[in-house]
């Protein structure tokens, strides 16, 4: 089954969003399958997005996400990584269409709230990054009666 790595940021914690962050990919139907409450070093940040490192406002994403605490986790389910996107919205706030998390909290790219993996390959990446430890065995196929 299909697993993405999914951030709340710093903004995004200490603006209050975790509960109806969390609650909306639970009702989407999707299973959550690791979470943490942690504040990065720099240097995890940097790993983080290093496919970034030669952008301009590289520095600057570092300095926000090291800001303060950080919600990892990882949700699971159909298409969890493309439909976690769209639940997202685009990157730039005044682009994402309202409805979606950017697009009804966010005004600033650079204070844009969550992140999400975008495409499977970095997901898995991600994931190794985040939860060395691993994930948890909980499957919805135990439940069947869950969708
Ligand atoms: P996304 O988070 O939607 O996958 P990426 O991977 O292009 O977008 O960018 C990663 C993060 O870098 C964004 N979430 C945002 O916080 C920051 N970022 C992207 N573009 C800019 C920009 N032009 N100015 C400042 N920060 C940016």
């Amino acid at each position: 089954m299909e697993t993405t790595f999914i951030m709340i940021k710093p903004d995004g914690v200490q603006r209050g969003l975790i509960g109806d962050i969390i609650s909306r990919f639970e009702k989407k139907g999707f299973y959550l399958k690791a979470m943490k409450l942690i504040t990065v070093e720099r240097s995890f940040a940097e790993k983080h997005y290093a496919d970034l490192s030669s952008k301009p406002f590289f520095g600057g994403l570092v300095e926000y996400i090291v800001s303060g605490p950080v919600v990892a986790m990882v949700w699971e389910g159909k298409g969890v990584v493309a439909t976690g996107r769209l639940m997202i919205g685009a990157t730039k706030p005044s682009e994402s269409v309202p409805g979606s998390i950017r697009g009804d909290y966010a005004v600033e790219v650079g204070r844009n709230v969550i992140h999400g993996s975008d495409s499977v390959g970095s997901a898995q990446k991600e994931i190794a990054l985040w939860f060395p430890e691993g994930l948890s065995e909980w499957r919805s196929e135990m439940h069947p009666w869950i969708y």
